[in-house]
């Protein structure tokens, strides 16, 4: 840390001392704040429009496990990758768990891929061909072994299945399909692995999606067990949904099982989390904060012309800072304002911590944890895409990411 950010973060924790912020606690949650990142974010992606592939792309899995490590050198707070089945498939797990854990890496969640089969036409786990429903449970079945074999505790689906033109198939039906497929695939999860149902109010699909909001990824949920939770995809709501409370109701009910982080302006556009609506995240975080743990923090976004590893990293130091912000919100001094019908008095609460400019408190925990204060201006003035570009492929990656 240089002696302007060093000054900044001193005059920073005295002006939050004198405010009753306890900064050390605050920056002991932040060092335990913990982001996976994912496999698929490393790779090409690219809209149907095209794709602007840089060199030095990974083309393998080892590759993208070697530029997620390059995003936890940077931030320090990045040990877990989440991977996509068949995008990640390898020969040897094991293989691949040992390449990780010699990077200082973990296997974060493991993802089944619903969504390319050409069987899956009129839908995977909700067909209404049971045959092409008893490939899709095979697939998840797949994923538990492999999650088994990387000491993965997470198997995250996202259900692509729903029906574009009223009168296609039942609802009903097609909810019944795949409750009787994830009772299977719930059963043959090992103890410590849970079962991330992931929701998303359109597309593919373009009338009806069978997971379509949090109500029924709740429902599903609450049918299997304790260890199936629900996981929430910025992306994935209508315009206008309040997040923040679907958030706040979840982990009430010990069923928020974690987050696909992104940003968007339109529908689900994965950009870098934080980009276009920060305060949204910051409400995020507020209702985390309030948390005895935090779930999941997974990044799902596809960088189509940005630099992969910088929009990563970037989007780390994003995530840091809402939280940061968060933990700052006097929560006893709300509680009271609330209590007293302090309309304005309690929402500037949220302001004055949302206001406050947590950058060198950040770059202090970065620090202390061995990383870079500033880790986007470190990669920047680094050298990785030359030292990675001379070793790899001028081609671009085709190995998944094909935008989410
Ligand atoms: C679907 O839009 C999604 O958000 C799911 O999480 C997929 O696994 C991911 O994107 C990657 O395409
Ligand atoms: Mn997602």
């Amino acid at each position: 840390m240089d002696d302007t950010t060093r000054t900044d973060y001193e005059r920073l924790a005295g002006r939050l001392g004198e405010r009753g912020v306890d900064v050390a606690a605050v920056e002991r949650r932040l060092a335990e704040h913990r982001v996976e990142t994912p496999s698929w974010g490393y790779a090409n992606a690219g809209t149907r429009f095209g794709s602007f592939p840089p060199a030095g792309l990974p083309t393998t899995t080892f590759e993208k496990f070697e530029d997620a490590a390059e995003v936890n050198r940077l931030t320090g707070v990045a040990p877990f990758v989440a991977v996509h089945i068949p995008w990640d498939a390898v020969d040897d797990y094991a293989e691949l768990r040992e390449h990780a854990a010699g990077l200082g890496l973990r296997i974060g969640t493991v993802n089944p891929n619903l969504f390319q089969d050409p069987r899956y036409r009129l839908g995977s786990l909700t067909h209404p061909d049971a045959s092409v429903r008893r490939a899709a449970t095979d697939h998840m079945l797949e994923c538990v072994e492999i999650a088994r074999e990387l000491h993965s505790d997470g198997l995250s689906l996202w259900l692509p299945d729903g029906t574009n033109y009223p009168g296609q198939d039942s609802f009903v039906a097609r909810r019944r399909r795949l409750h009787e497929c994830l009772v299977e695939v719930y059963a043959a999860l090992p103890e410590e692995v849970e079962l991330l149902i992931e929701y998303k109010l359109f597309e593919p699909a373009f009338y009806a999606t069978d997971l379509a909001d949090w109500g029924s990824s709740l429902l599903t949920a609450q049918r299997l067990g304790p260890r199936a939770k629900v996981l929430v995809d910025l992306g994935h709501h209508a315009q206008g949904v309040n997040i923040e409370q679907i958030v706040a109701f979840l982990a009430d009910d010990g069923r928020l099982g974690g987050f696909h982080f992104n940003n968007r302006k339109y529908a689900d556009d994965d950009l870098i989390v934080g980009s276009v609506n920060p305060f949204e995240l910051f409400l995020i975080y507020g209702e985390l904060a309030t948390q005895p743990t935090l779930p999941r923090l997974t990044i799902d976004q596809a960088h189509v012309i940005e630099q992969k590893i910088e929009a990563m990293v970037l989007s780390i130091v994003n995530l840091q800072e809402a939280f940061a912000k968060a933990l700052l919100v006097d929560r006893v001094a709300l509680a009271e304002r609330q209590g007293a019908g302090d309309v304005l008095g309690a929402h500037e609460l949220l302001l004055d911590a949302y206001r406050t400019d947590v950058r060198p408190l950040c770059a202090k925990v970065r620090d202390e944890l061995g990383a870079e204060a500033d880790p986007v201006a470190a990669f920047r003035s680094g050298d990785w895409w030359e030292r990675l570009g001379s070793r790899r492929s001028a081609a671009a990656g085709t190995t998944g990411g094909l935008g989410a």
